[in-house]
């Protein structure tokens, strides 16, 4: 492959992640192209199979403010200060996932964020064709052929510019590029899956639950969720496993989901008008986390968001993660005087953190449906919150540090083992924390957990 411009690039993909790139790169002088498989969201009717709505925390919020378009994409947020747990009785009780208010996350419509990022990105100099799947790419005749799913017409294009793959868990460039040369690349699935429902407004227009929080029906094995959108909606999201009881198996049809709503999560039942229609026509989603050995081939190709490193959404950081890429693969263009050695240098500091993030994510399910209700877990908590207050830049919340901070992730998952050994040992054997060692506690903080950059 020739390169002919050194400072083009094409981008697969105009989701989260491909749109918020185009705005950095562009910015940063580069000439952007992207192709993307659907219809342009700003007139076509958008299909989205996927999560209405999302969290966005520091980090993806860091991202939008490199690119400029934070204050933008913030006027459509809604505030979430904790989780709102709901018992089987129907009471709820919040936990606060930080502080005070400057510690919380914010619900964002998907569309919106990306209408909003395409539009900003186009302004910015970037060129996007709409209706264009990458289907395959012969990287050394310099050729990759496009279908438009409209009409199933290929549509080749000769490219001599490296590619960026945008393109989401099932990147089609990934496979391309595993067919000139492995990438080692291996999926866990989940053996759960989800499904998406929809709380209306109220018959006044209003939110039906509290606003500003992510509401949580944790059920041991199993969980409903529900994230607050800007007109008075909101996205409830069932997960659920794939087999055994209840499951996506055992649950086949509306009367069948509607008694597991009646015995499981009562108080979201007459929320839910839709819950048979919705549950009939949503097939449910895969769960799964996506390994890869490498991102990038040579200068050619490199992958970015979910389609190096999809992970299960149990922590609400795949968008985050995804933006966090953006803005280290531009720093890397920047920093470096090749692509190839920028792509290499990319892969190498953001994949540790990647694998972290996974990990991490795959353990919040745990804690999500199962521990958030259980006594002992509540003592950590208070006792981390205590530990926080005393020493509060060695002793860092783990959620603090993923969701606040902009600690890598690879650091968070380090310390985050450090701590629940200590919140383990601390409270065994104790219902209270009234018997606490401070003294012991301090050494071994001291000891085992230097002063964290970012934290106050
Ligand atoms: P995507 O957003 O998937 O974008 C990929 C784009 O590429 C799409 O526009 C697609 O149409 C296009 N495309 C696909 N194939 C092709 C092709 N062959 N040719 C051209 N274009 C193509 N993350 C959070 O941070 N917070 C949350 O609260 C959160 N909740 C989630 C809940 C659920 C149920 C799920 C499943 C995920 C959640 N995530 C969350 C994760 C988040 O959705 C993803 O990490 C994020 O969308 C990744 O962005 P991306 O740009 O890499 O991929
Ligand atoms: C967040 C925010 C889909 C989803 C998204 C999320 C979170 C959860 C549980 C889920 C994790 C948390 N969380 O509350 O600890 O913080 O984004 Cl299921």
């Amino acid at each position: 492959m020739t390169v002919e411009n050194p400072r083009s690039l094409t981008i697969i993909g105009a989701g989260l992640a491909g749109s918020l790139l185009a705005i950095l790169l562009s910015r940063q002088g580069w000439q952007i192209t992207i192709y993307e498989r659907r219809g342009d969201p700003r007139i076509a009717d958008y299909e989205s199979g996927r999560s209405i709505n999302l969290a966005l925390a520091e980090r993806g919020r860091n991202a939008l403010r490199q690119a400029g378009v934070e204050a933008e994409v913030m006027a459509k947020t809604v505030m979430m200060r904790g989780r709102m747990v709901h018992a089987r009785d129907g009471s709820q009780e919040l936990q606060r996932y930080g502080r005070d208010d400057s510690e919380v996350i914010w619900s964002v419509h998907r569309r919106d964020l990306n209408t909003t990022l395409l539009q900003l990105a186009e302004q910015a100099g970037t060129k996007i064709h709409f209706h264009r799947r990458l289907h395959t790419v012969d990287f050394d005749a310099g050729y990759a052929r496009f279908i438009d799913d409209r009409d199933d017409q290929p549509h080749d294009i000769h490219f001599n510019t490296p590619l960026i793959g945008a393109d989401g868990a099932g990147s089609a460039l990934r496979a391309a590029m595993n067919r000139k040369s492995p990438l080692g690349e291996h999926t866990e699935f989940l053996d759960h899956s989800y499904k998406e429902l929809e709380i209306p407004p109220g018959p006044t227009g209003g939110f039906q639950i509290e606003p500003h929080a992510l509401h949580i029906w944790p059920r041991g094995r199993y969980m409903c969720i529900a994230l607050p959108n800007d007109e008075g909606t909101f996205t409830v999201t069932v997960f659920l496993p794939n087999e055994g009881d209840p499951s996506f198996a055992s649950v086949r049809n509306g009367i069948e989901a509607e008694a597991l709503f009646q015995r499981d999560f009562a108080d979201a039942l007459p929320l839910i008008p839709d819950l048979h229609h919705d549950w009939e026509q949503h097939p449910p989603g895969l769960l799964g986390t996506l390994y890869l050995d490498r991102w990038h081939l040579r200068g050619r190709a490199v992958l970015l968001g979910d389609a190096a490193h999809a992970m299960v959404p149990f922590h609400g950081q795949g968008m985050n993660c995804a933006f966090e890429d953006c803005v280290a693969l531009a720093r890397m263009l920047q920093q470096n005087d090749s692509v190839e050695s920028a792509f290499a240098a990319f892969q190498a500091e953001r994949k540790p953190n990647a694998a972290a993030i996974q990990q991490m994510a795959l353990d919040n399910y745990i804690e999500m449906r199962d521990q958030v209700a259980d006594p002992a877990f509540l003592l950590q908590r208070e006792l981390e919150q205590a530990l926080q207050a005393r020493w509060p830049t060695r002793f860092v919340p783990h959620y603090t540090m993923v969701t606040f901070l902009h600690t890598p992730y690879a650091v968070a998952l380090e310390r985050t083992r450090i701590q629940q050994r200590i919140l383990a040992d601390a409270t065994a054997g104790h219902t209270t924390l009234e018997h606490m060692d401070w003294a012991a506690l301090e050494q071994i903080i001291h000891a085992q957990l230097p002063v964290l950059e970012g934290a106050h």
